[in-house]
């Protein structure tokens, strides 16, 4: 089975440079047999300057950097080919390299080669994804430190801390007769385990934030016809993006926006004036309006401030009462603004600061979140709150005086859970921690 792989590791766009990657056992061998100079005889990490060939025709002129097993990226040997950014040119090196014995890459494949050669984790293999992804420059930091190593080194303390407990229950429930090993009483466990629901909770809410800054949020603009929701998209991303016009039913399809506002990156769609129609196009169009409510983190429901409220805004109002939301008065240029609890704003006048505001205070983002390493992805989230169902558990059968041995199942599930948030989904090894922790040599 041909284990080297290649792949064009920069966009497949023209360019100054591209950057060809190789990875695998056969890495220098295939390069070499594409190379001008010999990469061989003395197999090292280095640079090389020389052409690449086609058998005997010259492609490109090219720089190689080469890493030696388990020095490199993904723990392989690799290549990288920096060569001239024309996807012929590319076309012709990935083939002749494949050709010589390597396969296109999958999708990822660099990466979870990494992850099975132990270079890195699970929590720094999503990072690279979230770096990559990354709309604003506060997710590329907090992905940066992800990928670092950081969030990793962040949650250890809460590994070792419930490894340690479950050693001691377990050394207690196999050598009984051992003194100098302290006892696991159900005070201690509770305590203990308290102590690491504290620490899970604290972790829990910091990732939460995490997450808000990595992937930004997802906000609705809606409202009835011709209450300035697309001069609003327009003004927040400052761009004439949206069609406005006095024709109530104007925007039919949703229009889509980005923002970052101090930090918090808005994914913002545009909707269809919701009301009761006959016009089959704009019905279909308001159907996605109706989507969007529900798919969104944040709903912006756009009130007329010029005019009384209507039966078609109440039915918004109730329609949007369960959502996370905030409620605007629009044109307020053309109203008073007379009561200090409403939000107003005026899109046309791109008077829009209390509404931007509002959406800060309500994410509650704290400034320490922007440079704090944190689980911040729906798997690692979703685990984590595992760990904290685990550990109650736990305290719970503690509290209840059930056996050790319940107490210790519970909080095994606890150290599978932070296991499995590494990347690790096989039964972990517990013994050498345990023996790591006692001397029981004897
Ligand atoms: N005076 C005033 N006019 C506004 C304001 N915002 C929007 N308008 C006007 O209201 C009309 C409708 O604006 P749109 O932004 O198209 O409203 P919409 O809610 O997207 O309308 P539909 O797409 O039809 O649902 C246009 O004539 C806008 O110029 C505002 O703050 N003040
Ligand atoms: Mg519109």
């Amino acid at each position: 089975m041909v284990n080297t792989i290649v792949a064009l590791a920069t966009a497949p766009l023209k360019s100054a440079l591209a950057v060809i990657r190789l990875s695998g056992d056969d890495a220098f061998n295939i390069a070499n047999k594409a190379f001008d100079k010999d990469l061989l005889t003395n197999k090292s990490r280095g640079i090389h300057y020389g052409f690449i060939k086609n058998g005997e025709e010259i492609i490109d002129e090219v720089i190689l950097l080469t890493y030696v097993a388990p020095s490199s990226f993904t723990g392989e040997d690799v290549i990288e080919i920096m060569c001239h950014g024309s996807m012929l040119i590319v076309d012709q090196i990935i083939g002749t390299l494949i050709r010589f014995g390597a396969r296109q890459a999958e999708r990822g494949e660099f990466s979870s080669r990494a992850f099975y050669n132990g270079k890195i984790d699970l929590i720094q293999a999503e990072a690279i994804n979230d770096m990559i992804d990354a709309t604003s420059p506060e997710a590329q930091k907090l992905s940066l430190l992800s990928l670092q190593g950081e969030t990793s080194a962040h949650i250890k303390p809460l590994q070792i801390k419930i490894a340690d407990l479950l050693s001691l229950i377990e050394v207690n429930i196999d050598y009984p007769e051992y003194l100098d090993i302290e006892e696991a009483t159900n005070e201690k466990i509770i305590n203990d385990v308290s102590l690491m629901l504290e620490e899970t909770n604290s972790l829990l809410n910091e990732g939460r934030q995490g997450q808000i800054i990595v992937e930004g949020i997802r906000v609705a603009i809606v409202g009835k016809p011709n209450v300035g929701k697309s001069s609003l998209l327009n003004a927040l991303i400052e761009e004439d993006k949206a069609i406005v016009t006095d024709i109530a039913g104007t925007t039919r399809d949703v229009v889509e926006g980005r923002v970052n506002l101090h930090g918090l990156t808005l994914h913002l769609y545009d909707t269809a004036g919701i009301r009761e129609s006959s016009d089959q196009v704009e019905s279909i169009g308001i159907n996605k309006a109706r989507a969007e409510i529900l798919e969104a983190d944040l709903v912006i429901l756009v009130l007329d401030a010029s005019k009384p409220l209507d039966l078609e805004d109440e039915q918004l109002l109730s329609l949007t009462k369960d959502k996370k939301r905030i409620i605007v008065y629009n044109k307020s240029d053309l109203a008073t603004k007379d009561d200090a609890s409403k939000i107003y704003i005026s899109a046309l006048e791109k008077d829009i600061s209390a509404l931007e505001k509002r959406i800060v205070e309500i994410f509650g983002i704290e400034e320490a979140a922007y440079s704090r390493p944190a689980l911040n992805n729906t798997r690692q989230l979703g685990l984590l709150e595992q760990v904290r169902d685990d550990l109650i558990n736990a305290q719970n059968d503690a509290k209840n005086e059930l056996s050790l041995d319940l107490v210790a199942v519970n909080l095994r599930e606890a150290y599978d859970h932070v296991f499995e948030i590494f990347g690790a989904n096989n039964e972990s090894d517990l013994s050498e921690e345990i023996f790591a922790r006692f001397c029981l040599g004897k």
